[in-house]
């Protein structure tokens, strides 16, 4: 049936009275927002059901995007969107007096993951689907999600987040599509004449039962699908299961997302979740490619796996298990294909996050895994030597020094290796992966991140939206890159008027949830000064705090800068729980906030409000209402980012250093239009080449700093004596590993400048309409497009139909 307003009013209300036997009067907002997901399922299933079929008759190549971490953030209003219903279900449940941002907030984000590695991959699922490309996710359904954060005496508490306690309105539970995944036990290689075949001992057995979650197209009638594994006993293997304790092992494997890994039990139940997820999404896949009636000889033409950072890494040995032990391939041939189906992304340089994982633990967790990585190893040395230098053989082996190189196994046994912006590729390119690209310079490209519009712009931010349509029209909506249409608008006083309003608003906004949540009165006058990341030393959040004492401190002694200007400085961060120099700094942010804010001397020129809980949700909020964004990491050290993105595209200026993406956007934006400051990668690189920076010079010989860093031992931060101390000794003693005290002074420089600008109002308009112009120039749909083209040789297919859903 075609969707019109009160065709919708009527089945809203019929649903409502089926599940619930309630009028719209005497229901929850909680019971509302179950009818209207259930109306959303119901219609967008049928397109589901469609596009799978399309998938299978067109017998095209398919792509399994395998990621441990997926933050889509909540599902309703961007399935409204894509269904192009949004805005006629608003209208029609305010006829009905309902609110439906108020049932929005009804919905528990979907967090099943950290920060940028998960979210892009979300926003990839969005652009797959919404570029019409044949391309499903696969993934792990955590019972608890990311820790839910809380801030009691300003330290950071973790609590379970129990998102899936109300229910899960989007998944399906597939029981008929569960597989059996093996892990740990004993194996042995049996000669069967033409093949050895693995007989298993004392293996455990678990059911892998997959919930799918539907991705919806934005207009298109495509609907894809994120498969998210859950863990259950099998039911032949019941009498194995005497105990609660060994009941709670199988619940544990898909329990939490990165387990503690500061115990050896914890290491292995992380790598226990890597193979279960990997092992049923390959498992599925095989059992899926078989129904095309293709050789497997030829299954590189038609999946490919992309694994998303080194977690899924061992995608490589587990297609290798199934076409070697299971489809009597030869090892040459399933090696060939295992490649031609294989590519990787790498997210980041910093060495704690490149996987290495023991033999030891690897044996244990499952054996013929680790037979099959050592084969491989074996191989690679064979096949390299006499072409390469010994010791660059040896750098490049899979297994060394008794530990298995993720990172080393998925370059090897994939096509593609690519970085996700410009300076990360050329990073991994001549230094990180150095050898591996003098190996194979074919395999590795560049795709800078995106962030899809859809969320971050037309949901988030409806009053910018808005001008935009009346100000270039609406084309921007389909296509993002046609927001440079803003560019001629430069000097239009009422768009720049109209823009500027709308911030304000969303200022507004943002200041009254504040209130709300926090207690603190903020002024929509002062600068939204915004850092919304993981907590991270290399993200640098400690200069934005000394930036803050700074000002503090100058306004307590009468230091005031003529062209000053107020600020409400928002933090939000987690910092993963045994991390604990994060969690310092997350204590010592709440005392100086409880510092500034109480002192009336300050009022309302600086304000320091830290949000509790940062996650997809609460970014869709503070966002729309940033002025300025701080992406302030120390060049070389942070691979993309992706909330740079988002502000710019939300008219935020952006103080940056010359690191990962930032560099895209002044590329487009242009120097006027950004604020840069600090050291660039080369500049830190001669640093660590001729290891000449000694921080406690900075100290020393820097009134400034030392004024600022005093402040954290001296008492004048109070109630955090501890955490002030450990950030003073790791500036100072410590040799300031991220060179905060190096770039203090630029940083202070460039905040001036911030200042200085956001006096004259209609030239920050003017940047910001710039900044907004180029946010487009970021939509993850054209990074799709890319990985589309160069790394999975993917197709759309073609649309029957576009436009709005029928009901
Ligand atoms: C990077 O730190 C990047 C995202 C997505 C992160 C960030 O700069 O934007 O990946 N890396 O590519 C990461 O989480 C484990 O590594």
């Amino acid at each position: 049936m075609d969707f019109n307003k009160e065709v919708f009013k009527e089945k809203f209300k019929n649903r409502l009275d089926e599940k619930y036997a309630l009028d719209v009067k005497d229901a929850t907002p909680q019971e509302l927002y179950l009818t209207l997901s259930s109306i959303v399922r119901s219609s967008y299933s049928r397109y589901w059901r469609k596009t799978w079929k399309k998938y299978m008759e067109d017998g095209k190549k398919q792509i399994y995007y395998f990621s441990i971490e997926f933050l889509p953030g909540r599902l309703l209003m961007s399935n409204l969107l894509n269904m192009g219903w949004l805005e006629t279900v608003r209208d029609a449940l305010k006829d009905l007096d309902i609110d439906l941002d108020e049932i929005a907030e009804v919905e528990k984000d979907m967090a099943l993951g950290n920060g940028g590695l998960g979210r892009l991959a979300s926003a990839f699922m969005d652009s797959l689907a919404s570029d019409g490309l044949p391309g499903n996710g696969n993934g792990i359904r955590y019972r608890y999600g990311l820790f839910k954060q809380k801030f009691i005496d300003g330290y950071q508490i973790e609590l379970p987040n129990e998102w899936l306690d109300s229910g899960n309105p989007w998944e399906i539970r597939r029981e008929s599509k569960s597989v059996t995944v093996r892990l740990g036990g004993k194996v042995y290689l049996v000669d069967r004449g033409n093949y050895l075949e693995p007989v298993y001992e004392d293996a455990q057995l678990i059911k892998a039962v997959p919930y799918d979650t539907a991705i919806v197209g934005y207009k298109n009638g495509t609907v894809n699908t994120m498969r998210l594994w859950d863990a259950e006993i099998p039911s032949s293997e019941e009498a194995k299961y005497r105990t609660i304790e060994q009941r709670r092992e199988v619940e544990d494997l898909v329990s939490v997302l990165y387990p503690d890994d500061s115990k050896e039990s914890g290491r292995i139940l992380r790598l226990k979740q890597e193979y279960f997820f990997v092992s049923a999404g390959i498992q599925s896949i095989v059992r899926h490619f078989k129904k095309y009636n293709k050789s497997m000889n030829k299954i590189g033409e038609y999946i490919g796996i992309h694994i998303n950072d080194t977690h899924p890494a061992m995608s490589v040995a587990e297609l290798m298990r199934i076409l070697v032990d299971e489809e009597h391939m030869s090892w040459d041939d399933a090696w060939k294909q295992t490649v031609a189906v294989m590519s990787y992304t790498n997210h980041t340089i910093m060495a704690e996050a490149l996987e290495k994982w023991p033999v030891h633990i690897m044996q244990q967790v499952q054996p013929r895994i680790l037979q099959i990585i050592q084969e491989i190893d074996r191989r690679f040395v064979e096949e390299k030597q006499g072409k390469y230098a010994r010791d660059m053989i040896e750098r490049t082996r899979i297994i060394k020094d008794n530990q298995v190189r993720m990172a080393n196994l998925s370059i090897i046994g994939s096509h593609s290796t690519n970085g996700v912006a410009k300076l990360h590729t050329e990073l991994l390119k001549d230094d990180v992966l150095h050898d591996f690209y003098v190996m194979y310079p074919e395999r590795f490209n560049n795709k800078t991140n995106g962030i899809t519009d859809r969320r971050w712009l037309q949901i988030a931010n409806p009053e910018l939206s808005k001008v935009l349509d009346k100000a270039i029209g609406t084309e921007w909506r389909q296509d993002p890159t046609k927001l440079q249409k803003l560019l001629k608008h430069q000097n239009d006083n009422k768009v720049l008027n109209q823009i500027a309003n709308a911030k304000l608003k969303n200022k507004e906004r943002l200041a009254k949830f504040i209130e709300k949540e926090t207690g603190i009165k903020v002024s929509t006058d002062a600068i939204f000064d915004v850092q919304i990341k993981r907590l991270h030393a290399y993200k640098r959040q400690l200069l934005k705090l000394m930036h803050i004492v700074k000002l503090y401190l100058d306004i307590k002694q009468g230091k005031v800068a003529s062209d000053f200007q107020p600020r409400v400085f928002i933090f939000g961060a987690k910092a993963a729980p045994s991390y604990y120099y994060a969690k310092a700094i997350i204590k010592c942010i709440n005392e100086v906030a409880n510092m500034v804010n109480n002192d009336p001397e300050i009022g309302d020129k600086l304000k320091v409000v830290f949000l509790e809980d940062y996650r997809v949700s609460l970014a869709e909020k503070i966002i729309p209402a940033a002025n300025i964004s701080e992406q302030i990491s120390l060049a070389s050290k942070e691979a993309s980012g992706t909330s740079n993105m988002k502000l710019m595209l939300n008219g935020a200026l952006t103080v940056a250093t010359l690191d990962g993406a930032n560099i895209e956007i002044k590329d487009y934006v242009g120097e006027d239009n950004i604020f840069i400051f600090g050291l660039t990668k080369d500049e830190v690189y001669d640093y660590y080449n001729n290891g000449n920076y000694h921080s406690y010079d900075y100290y020393n010989n820097h009134e400034e700093i030392r004024r600022v860093l005093n402040a954290f031992v001296d008492g004048t931060i109070p109630n955090c004596q501890a955490e002030g101390q450990e950030i003073f000794d790791s500036l100072t003693k410590y040799n300031d590993e991220y060179f905060v005290l190096r770039d203090f002074e630029s940083y202070v420089n460039i905040q001036e400048m911030v200042d200085r600008t956001y006096s004259n109002k209609r030239h920050w308009n003017q940047m910001s309409l710039v900044n907004i112009a180029y946010g487009g120039m970021f939509s993850s749909d054209d990074t799709i497009k890319r990985y589309a083209e160069d790394i999975w040789n993917i197709s759309p297919l073609k649309d029957e139909k576009h436009g709005t859903y029928s009901l």
